[in-house]
């Protein structure tokens, strides 16, 4: 692919990026910020370079990425290497579009996971959180590659993890996690299969946290979780010192590993960032499984707690230098890389040490096989399976490809330089990802950056800009930069997996599970969803049932008594691919998505007396405008 590429764009082409890359490395040496090898890279370049990632119209992007949103609280399914965003798939957030967060399956997906005390909180707030903070999906492995059946993903904000069904992309699991805050890092295990989903606690606090402890923060702690993905309750947690960040696992099945920030156990940023090493907190899976049957641990919130502070048979602390961040199991299998953040190096593990160090056969630091240096503030690392890794530089705005062959004998005392090639950036980067470079098929085609900063790259749109996601291709020796991608706050992460691995259904089964609930209350009511057009009277209680076929709902008119607790179902009897309809009512707040052969529900207090119109919001048809009924709410006798 990219020979194709070299040739149309000929051999000057090939030189300016050369003196652009030798730019970078040189804005790199002194630390200077992106601006300048930016502004030479002669736009002839960029032009010739992005045809390549052009996918033309009608034709189907290789891969998905499935992007995290931060603070939007979504998931996003983009096409790479077109860049196009294909769909959003909400999670912690209320999306008007598809009644998420309001219709009653949303409901329930989004409030049984709570631990009941949350619960007790949020009926003061309309009972669901309306927002959160989604860092990290990552895929549901087997056998060190992904499956195709899950995302998981986190929730920092509101402590959460969820998870993501991949044959319908719709979210079918929120839990919150007990005994800690903000769920940071999040990965899953890579073999035998998921299995384990890890989720870092960040925030240390008192266990348990009831107020009997506030200012002393000697006496808070950090919390590790493994959480079981097939039935998404929590399987065991470890208590542990320090703050976790990120987290991976092995290829083997063996052994996870969490970056940890604050060794120090401070609470303001002089005290957090006090000590020259923080560490790498490993964690022996077979030995924490054996202390849960054994009952090694305390119990809090109805979860294990294992004790995995240092000194700890569970955990071994591997000191690494100051805050690393990012933390990434290369794909061959081996090696693990823990990103500096306030160092300029990378510190690259040995898994195949991990058995000595448990056994203590060697010092903690003897895991160490590698610790390049970099540049400033590397935040995370991704592989293209012929031996290069891709760290991200937040400090420097770059991207900095090094050999990690070259580092390991660069650490054993040769004279060699590891680092191949650094690539400005557009500004910034948190993350970035190689193609299928998570798994053991990493396929060294792309790489993505997740920049946090986009300033003059895209039209002016007021003080609050997008980030800048930007597309590289990584096939040949150099690093080209083919493409930016504006998108809104904040993708931190993403998971490129080829499309072959993924098989999302067109429209939906009736016996989905997701519908369980709406057919045995019609069952109850003496109705068939899909042939429904019937309002039942409960009390003040009305179920109002009604199917959609295009351009109409099988009701017209609907008949409720001011005051009356209204659900209304819909049932889109319609089998065509793509014809979604959906039902709002006006001045009521309700709105809701009705796919093909799905049922939705939404429940409603009908307060207001008089006509109001619901409608279908989803251009299903010519006559989609006249896709509408009416209800009528009679006045509370005066
Ligand atoms: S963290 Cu955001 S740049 Cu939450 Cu994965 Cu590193
Ligand atoms: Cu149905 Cu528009």
């Amino acid at each position: 692919m990219a020979k194709t590429i070299d040739q149309a764009a000929g051999v000057s082409r090939r030189d300016l990026l050369g003196t652009t890359a030798k730019a970078a490395t040189l804005a790199g040496l002194t630390g200077a910020s992106g601006f300048a090898g930016g502004a030479l890279l002669a736009p002839g370049a960029a032009h010739a370079a992005a045809q390549k990632a052009e996918v033309g119209p009608g034709e189907l992007d290789e891969y998905y990425v499935f992007f995290s949103s931060g603070q939007s609280g979504e998931l996003r399914i983009v096409g790479l290497p077109s860049m196009r965003e294909l769909m959003r798939v909400p999670v912690f957030n209320r999306c008007s579009a598809t009644g998420w967060g309001d219709t009653n399956e949303s409901r329930k997906i989004l409030t049984e996971g709570l631990l009941p005390e949350t619960r007790e909180y949020l009926a003061k707030r309309g009972g669901v959180y309306l927002n959160g903070d989604l860092h990290h999906p990552h895929m549901s492995f087997t056998d060190g590659t992904y499956d195709g059946r899950y995302v998981f993903v986190n929730d920092k904000a509101n402590s959460r993890v969820a998870r993501v069904r991949c044959d319908v992309m719709k979210c079918d699991k929120i839990i919150e996690i007990p005994n800690m805050e903000a769920v940071h890092g999040l990965r899953v295990q890579k073999y035998p299969r998921t299995g384990y989903v890890f989720a870092n606690g960040e925030d240390r606090l008192p266990l348990p946290n009831d107020g009997s402890v506030l200012d002393e923060p000697g006496k808070y702690h950090g919390i590790f979780t493994a959480i079981d993905g097939d039935t998404m309750k929590i399987a065991w947690q470890v208590m542990v010192d320090g703050n976790l960040d990120n987290v991976d696992a092995d290829y083997q099945g063996k052994y996870c590993f969490s970056t940890s920030y604050n060794s120090e156990g401070g609470v303001t940023l002089a005290e957090m960032t006090a000590a020259e090493q923080d560490w790498v907190v490993v964690f022996n899976i077979a030995r924490i499984e054996e202390a849960v049957k054994k009952g090694d641990y305390k119990e809090y919130n109805g979860v294990p707690v294992i004790d995995g502070r240092k000194g700890s048979r569970y955990t071994r602390y591997v000191p690494i230098p100051n805050s690393p961040h990012g933390i990434n199991t290369a794909p061959d299998g081996i090696h693990v890389v823990a990103n500096g953040k306030l160092s300029p190096t990378v510190s690259v593990m040995d898994v195949r040490r991990f058995d000595d160090l448990f056994e203590d056969k060697i010092e903690p630091r003897g895991v160490i096989v590698a610790e390049p240096e970099l540049g400033l503030g590397p935040l995370h690392t991704a592989f293209d399976g012929r031996g290069n890794c891709y760290t991200t530089l937040f400090i420097d705005s770059q991207i900095c490809k090094w050999n990690l062959e070259k580092a390991i004998q660069k650490f054993a005392g040769k004279d060699v330089d590891p680092i191949v090639q650094k690539l400005d950036v557009h500004y910034q980067p948190g993350h970035n990802h190689t193609s299928m470079g998570q798994t053991k098929e990493a396929d060294g085609k792309w790489l993505i950056s997740l920049n946090k900063f986009s300033k003059d790259r895209f039209l002016n749109v007021g003080p609050l800009k997008p980030e800048c996601d930007q597309l590289i291709d990584i096939s040949g020796d150099e690093m080209k930069l083919v493409h930016d991608g504006p998108s809104f706050a904040e993708p931190h992460d993403a998971t490129i997996v080829h499309r072959s691995k993924v098989s999302p259904v067109h429209v939906w089964d009736r016996n989905d599970p997701l519908f369980d609930d709406a057919k045995k209350q019609a069952a109850a009511d003496g109705v068939v969803l899909e042939e429904a057009a019937d309002v039942i009277r409960d009390g003040n209680k009305v179920r109002v049932y009604m199917y959609s076929v295009a351009p109409a709902f099988s009701l017209e008119k609907f008949t409720v008594r001011q005051g009356d607790e209204v659900t209304v179902y819909v049932t889109n009897i319609d089998e065509v691919e793509d014809l979604t309809h959906g039902f709002t009512l006006t001045n009521h707040g309700v709105a809701m998505e009705v796919p093909p052969q799905a049922t939705a529900s939404i429940t409603f207090t009908a307060d207001r007396p008089g006509v109001h119109w619901f409608y279908c919001q989803w251009f299903c048809h010519a006559l989609h405008m006249e896709m509408k009924g009416r209800m009528l709410v009679e006045p509370r006798a005066a």
